[in-house]
């Protein structure tokens, strides 16, 4: 017994199988070599009070303890606000070939955060703290983009992150 099935209908499961197809190798690809991987971690905080000492969070996303410092383990960490419409701080620096640890917070809105050239692009949402480990390969200034429309001047928020040879990376400030 044979079914019948209509020659465009055929080609019509013939393409959306290609299209699925396709998609799983692309995901699986990205995954593998690219290192492409959607965030895992799940941290709450209160994103109306990241600038006070107290509340979830004890102050990490305060004014003067952001930017580049190192954890108790040694690992480099970037402690960023994500607020309309600029990254604070605006301008990092980081050494090459070495883990480094983004903790980001929204103050307001979605957020999104993409480097060019690197794995890196996340979003910012508020209330979560976002974190993932990245390895920077390449040596310059890139900008730090927002790619998550976020309100009229989205096009205007950007930092930027310099990537520098491990002998002249030095840490500006020691926060904890
Ligand atoms: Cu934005």
């Amino acid at each position: 017994m044979s079914i019948h099935i209509d020659p465009l209908e055929k080609k019509w499961i013939i393409m959306t199988s290609v299209i699925v197809l396709l998609t799983w190798v692309l995901i699986i690809y990205y995954a593998a070599v690219e290192n492409v991987h959607p965030p895992s971690n799940v941290e709450v905080i209160d994103s109306a009070h990241l600038h006070l000492a107290s509340g979830v969070g004890g102050g990490e996303f305060m004014e003067d303890k952001l930017g580049v410092h190192r954890d108790a383990d040694g690992t480099l960490v970037v402690t960023m606000v994500a607020a309309r419409y600029g990254f604070y701080p605006q301008h990092v620096e980081v050494p090459i070939n070495t883990p480094i640890k983004f903790r980001m917070a929204s103050f307001d809105v979605l957020h999104g955060v993409l480097i060019p050239f690197s794995n890196m692009n996340t979003m910012i949402v508020p209330g979560y703290v976002s974190e993932l480990t990245t390895n920077f390969t390449r040596l310059g200034d890139f900008p730090v983009i927002c790619d998550e429309y976020c309100g009229l001047a989205h096009a205007y928020m950007y930092g930027m992150i310099k990537i520098v040879p491990k002998d002249d990376f030095k840490l500006t400030a020691e926060v904890h």
